[in-house]
């Protein structure tokens, strides 16, 4: 007879092997699925109807993919193409929520593991969201806003048909902010006749949430909080290595410099800047206009306060610090930057960034014991506060900065209750890859199950 451990081996690497003969050269969904089977089979074959009901197997295909061609005309009055996408992974507990992404980067891949992500993220927030991801391979670094206005038009005419306040409800993401949002908007508009909450991250005066755009960094603050009480730490006068230098990294270094802490560095695509003296209220300001008025680059950091220092072409992890937040992109922590980061005294990664960290990079963390929370848990806070703008559209009311942030809090705290109460090990370390990634699966598996064959 197998022994469990043998069962689970070799259930994994079937899955797998069938996972990648289906979706070839899908590098990141690959890796993203990889980490939530191997957290979640263990627990799974507890559960004979779940095996018995394929429903691991039924997660991994997306309902529905949509790729679609953006045309668009930019200043010169030349035509260019790119490739729209939604992916529309799981309806299960709600309307399909997740966000648009416009990077050069963006490929069915990328879509795939951040909808599949979305899932179970959405699933921890308590609130009834689906998951999916959106975007595009237009990046808007460089273009001008009237480029910028003719994309997201181009982008929302195919769109439009797909998604719906009961439907699909996207968001912004890595290259859409604010002004995306309300070119997109005022489009769904048009085309549709209805103002209604489609999309989330709105502007504060045509239906968006108090406190959305601050929601992703500062939950992931809330979450490192929660993830520092456990061990009788806080921010209080810790040094903090921040990557990113958009939405969720500004956020989370206000909040992190505004609860004691000291904020070391900030990075973008081209280098990082070491500030040994921490950032404070003045420097954030600066911050704030340089990348969200002027949509400069984090350089130029270093010619307004010059004791900083800046390193073209690298990334912070070499920094020595107590706290690191990577709040920029996928597998920008590898391998060696984990070493580094765990050897010069790093005792908390709580990521912003989804997937920040690779597979080998989490195996350093874990295996060293320190606190280690993924995206799908500490970055939850942006998705959850999207969700109290949906309520608050629905209800055709606006809550108070503090009601939100109160709702954040709790929200959080209870993202963390549900990690620990899934994740914990026998010796007492809690996992929370295992915690989130369980968590989640749970309650989108049941749903499933409850639903039929689905
Ligand atoms: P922004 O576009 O506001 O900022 C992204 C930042 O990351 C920029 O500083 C950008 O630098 C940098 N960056 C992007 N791509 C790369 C890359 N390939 N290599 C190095 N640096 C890069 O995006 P957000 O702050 O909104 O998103 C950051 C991360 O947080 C993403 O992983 C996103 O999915 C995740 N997230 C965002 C949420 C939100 O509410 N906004 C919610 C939950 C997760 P550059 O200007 O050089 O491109
Ligand atoms: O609000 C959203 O739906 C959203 C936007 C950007 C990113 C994310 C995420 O959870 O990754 C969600």
């Amino acid at each position: 007879m197998k022994t469990t451990d043998k069962i689970i081996a070799d259930y994994k690497s079937r899955f797998m092997a069938e996972l990648k003969t289906k979706n070839p050269g899908e590098t990141e969904f690959h890796q993203a699925v990889s980490e939530v089977v191997d957290s979640v089979v263990p627990y799974m074959v507890q559960y004979p109807y779940l095996m018995e009901q394929k429903v691991l197997e039924r997660m991994v295909e997306p309902e529905r993919v949509i790729m679609f061609r953006v045309p668009w005309v930019d200043d010169r009055g030349e035509i260019q193409i790119n490739r729209g996408y939604r992916v529309q992974m799981n309806s299960a507990i709600g309307p399909y929520k997740g966000g648009i992404r416009f990077h050069a980067s963006v490929n069915l891949s990328i879509m795939k593991f951040l909808a599949f992500e979305q899932t179970f993220k959405n699933a921890l927030t308590t609130l009834p969201m689906g998951g999916a991801k959106g975007g595009s391979d237009f990046s808007p670094r460089g273009k001008s806003d009237a480029e910028v206005m003719r994309f997201c038009q181009s982008f929302m005419t195919e769109l439009q048909r797909h998604i719906g306040a009961d439907t699909d409800v996207p968001a912004g993401d890595i290259g859409v902010g604010g002004r995306e949002i309300g070119y997109m908007f005022g489009q769904y508009k048009r085309l549709r006749d209805e103002f209604t909450g489609t999309l989330t991250g709105k502007g504060q005066y045509w239906g968006g949430s108090l406190m959305r755009p601050e929601a992703t960094g500062y939950g992931a603050c809330y979450f490192a909080e929660a993830m520092l009480a456990t061990r009788g730490e806080s921010f209080a006068g810790k040094r903090v290595c921040i990557s990113g230098a958009g939405n969720v990294a500004q956020y989370a270094a206000q909040k992190a410099m505004r609860l004691g802490a000291k904020v070391l560095t900030l990075s973008d695509s081209d280098g990082f800047i070491y500030d040994e003296e921490g950032l404070d209220e003045e420097k954030m300001k600066f911050v704030f206009e340089l990348k969200n008025i002027r949509r400069g680059r984090i350089k130029e950091y270093v010619t307004k306060y010059p004791h900083a220092k800046y390193f073209a072409g690298e990334r912070p992890w070499r920094i020595p610090c107590d706290i690191a937040m990577p709040c920029a992109t996928q597998n920008e922590i590898e391998k060696t930057d984990a070493e580094n980061l765990v050897k010069n005294g790093c005792f908390c990664v709580t990521e912003g960034a989804n997937m920040p960290s690779t597979p080998e990079a989490i195996a350093i963390f874990q295996g060293a014991k320190i606190l280690y929370s993924p995206g799908k848990a500490s970055n939850a806070g942006g998705v959850a506060t999207s969700g109290l703008e949906m309520t608050q559209n629905s209800m055709r009311l606006k809550w108070t900065a503090e009601e939100v942030d109160q709702r954040l809090r709790t929200i959080m705290a209870d993202i963390h209750e549900a990690c620990i109460k899934y994740g914990t090990e026998e010796d007492g370390y809690i996992n929370y890859v295992k915690g989130a990634n369980i968590a989640g699966f749970m309650k989108v598996a049941n749903a499933m199950v409850e639903q039929g064959l689905v």
